[in-house]
């Protein structure tokens, strides 16, 4: 089984309030080969992580914060919730995406084993099935993250950009300009989730619960619809910073829709730069290195670039024209990676070229 890492686009820090994101796959991703056991042990070795061992049981409880076998548990515990504890599996887990870059990395893991063992015991299950236990899986690893990342690695298209939408779950296939190109480009600051960046993560998503409460409103949709000028009743703080993040990231993320709809390559790459602004000032989640990144991409003559991911570090995502993506790709290099130690361009600028998801070919209902 395999199940792909993501981009997000765009539409950050918003899908935990339920509000639409815009990634894509990625045409890297992890991969699981594995046996069936006729016990229930599982068993998963991954060349640089070494193996991992335990018994399948409903009660399956956390590891050491950071160790990876966390996702492997709670793939067995999202599979258990549901189906019931099953075989196990003896499993080599290899992938191709750089952990902890922002990419999606330990939701591929936890996506690609939770296929792997339903699929050794025989069964498959449906995408709004998976949507049930997987992002609720992963905050056994201690992040109180969304769906977005599950949704992309699953759902996603060859060719097509994913509008994922929550509570109703759907998603919305848009074909991504074959004229467009879009670069990752690591800002080499690691950002560990599993570790200090966590605490953060979850405080962001506190405080834009607590503007919600505050102002009395049931959810962001309703903050969206009913209440557009609700923020000059907040004091100003974290609070009114976080809702007017979120409210504002939800009105370009479907600005964004409608200029990749209709091939705006400029009006979307606006959207990438506003939409860092309001990550680095209002939500704080950037940090110089991306900052300077995002900068040096812009200086290169990309027609937007912005975070992507929870920030703290990892890496940006660039929109230009495959034309000058050369240009783009030297300029970067030039102005960002010049002189910084540790910079290898097969793994740290990455061309994203829109993958299917795991779930590709399947109806999604
Ligand atoms: P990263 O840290 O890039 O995997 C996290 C969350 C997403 C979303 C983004 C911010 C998890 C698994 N992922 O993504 O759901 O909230 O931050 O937009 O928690």
């Amino acid at each position: 089984m395999w199940a792909p890492g993501r981009v997000n686009l765009i539409g950050e820090h918003i899908d935990y309030h339920g509000l639409a994101v815009l990634p894509m796959a990625l045409s890297r991703r992890v991969e699981v080969a594995y046996r069936t056991r006729n016990d229930r042990r599982i068993r998963a070795v991954s060349a640089p992580y070494g193996g991992r061992e335990f018994e399948w049981s409903t009660d399956l409880a956390p590891v050491a914060a950071g160790d990876w076998e966390n996702y492997l548990r709670a793939a067995a515990r999202a599979v258990a919730g549901k189906w019931g504890v099953l075989q196990g599996l003896d499993a080599t887990v290899l992938s191709d995406l750089p952990p902890a870059a922002g990419l999606a990395s330990s939701s591929a893991l936890l996506v690609a084993f939770t296929l792997a063992l339903l699929e050794a015991n025989g069964g498959r299950a449906s995408f709004r099935e998976l949507m049930e236990v997987l992002p609720a899986g992963e905050q056994f690893v201690g992040t109180r993250g969304g769906g977005m990342d599950h949704a992309a690695s699953l759902a996603s298209q060859q060719g097509c950009a994913t509008l994922v939408e929550f509570a109703p779950l759907a998603v919305r296939h848009i074909p991504v300009p074959t004229d467009w190109s879009f670069l990752v480009a690591a800002s080499l600051q690691t950002a560990e989730k599993s570790g200090a960046a966590r605490e953060e993560y979850n405080l962001r998503r506190q405080a834009g619960d607590a503007a919600l409460a505050r102002l009395g409103l049931g959810s962001y949709r309703d903050a969206l619809s009913l209440a557009p000028d609700a923020a000059a009743r907040l004091a100003a703080g974290p609070e009114r910073d976080s809702f007017l993040h979120t409210t504002s990231e939800a009105r370009r993320v479907l600005a964004a829709v409608e200029a990749m709809e209709r091939g705006d390559c400029a009006g979307f790459g606006k959207l990438m730069v506003e939409s860092h602004a309001s990550l680095r000032d209002r939500l704080r989640v950037s940090c110089p290195a991306l900052d300077r990144l995002v900068e040096a991409a812009m200086a290169s003559g990309a027609s937007g670039a912005r975070l992507t991911g929870a920030g703290f570090g990892g890496c940006a995502v660039v929109l230009c024209r495959k034309g000058n993506a050369a240009e783009v790709r030297r300029g970067i290099a030039e102005h960002y990676y010049a002189g910084r130690r540790g910079f290898d361009e097969r793994r740290h600028l990455i061309d994203a070229v829109p993958g299917p998801g795991a779930l590709s070919g399947i109806p999604l209902s």
